[in-house]
């Protein structure tokens, strides 16, 4: 699966890139992951690739020329452009079913906003997947497009190292309940001991007694993923 990221500040994907998990996977070929910056289709000697909103208001926009045709010109560089996504806090909020529509495509273009979001005709144009992390304001598309990358390629056959633990996540499909409760060793820690079940050896009560840890974290954290179901 293929990743374009298109940015102001491309540097703040190194890191991440360099993480083991990915490196991994994308030294077996299985991801890859490019960063554009957006100034470089900049029109003028300035380099500029925000301006002032019309109707007034604070803060500055993302111009449309340079996002789009960034866009159009990383969509060029395959043979197939690829599903474009872009951050935004108006976005659909993410969830793991939306992260299995991602990772159903191919080739995706995350296109990463600053200032105060992007000029409107870029989304008429485009016609990008809004997405967003959640209902609270983060500074920039950047986190939240490691946010899509990371969730997407646990997706990815053969990212985890253990072939299809992702589809055994606590939200994937068929299991849409908070994960049950987990304990290593010891057995003993500042007076609280591990559930004696689990020390039983019998998978069928170990079984049984996840999926009743489960429902009843579900049910005291998350009723709204019980009566989503
Ligand atoms: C992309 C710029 C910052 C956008 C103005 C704020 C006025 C700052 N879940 C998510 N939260 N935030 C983002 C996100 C934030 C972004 C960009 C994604 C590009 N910013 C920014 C808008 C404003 N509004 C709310 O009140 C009205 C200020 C995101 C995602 N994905």
């Amino acid at each position: 699966m293929r990743f374009d990221v298109l940015t102001l500040f491309p540097e703040i994907f190194s890191g991440y890139l360099t993480q083991s998990l990915l490196k991994l996977a994308i030294d077996r070929s299985l991801v890859s992951i490019h960063t554009h910056n957006i100034r470089d289709w900049a029109h003028n000697k300035h380099k500029s690739v925000d301006d002032k909103p019309y109707g007034g208001g604070p803060g500055m926009l993302m111009m449309q020329g340079p996002n789009i045709e960034a866009v159009e010109a990383v969509q060029k560089l395959e043979t197939t452009p690829g599903r474009v996504v872009m951050l935004t806090p108006q976005g659909r909020p993410l969830d793991q079913r939306l992260v299995e529509e991602l990772a159903g495509h191919s080739r995706l273009l995350l296109l990463c906003g600053r200032y105060e979001g992007f000029d409107q005709r870029v989304n008429d144009i485009l016609e990008p997947e809004e997405v967003s992390l959640g209902d609270f304001i983060i500074n920039g598309g950047e986190v939240a497009a490691m946010v899509v990358i990371d969730a997407v390629i646990r997706l990815v056959p053969g990212v985890l190292g253990d072939e299809d633990s992702g589809r055994f996540d606590s939200f994937s499909t068929g299991n849409r309940l908070l994960e049950f409760a987990q304990y290593t060793r010891p057995r003993e820690f500042r007076g609280l001991d591990v559930p004696e079940v689990l020390l039983s050896g019998d998978h069928q009560q170990i079984a049984r007694w996840r999926e009743q840890s489960s429902r009843e974290r579900t049910a005291k954290r998350r009723p709204d993923l019980l009566t989503d179901a």
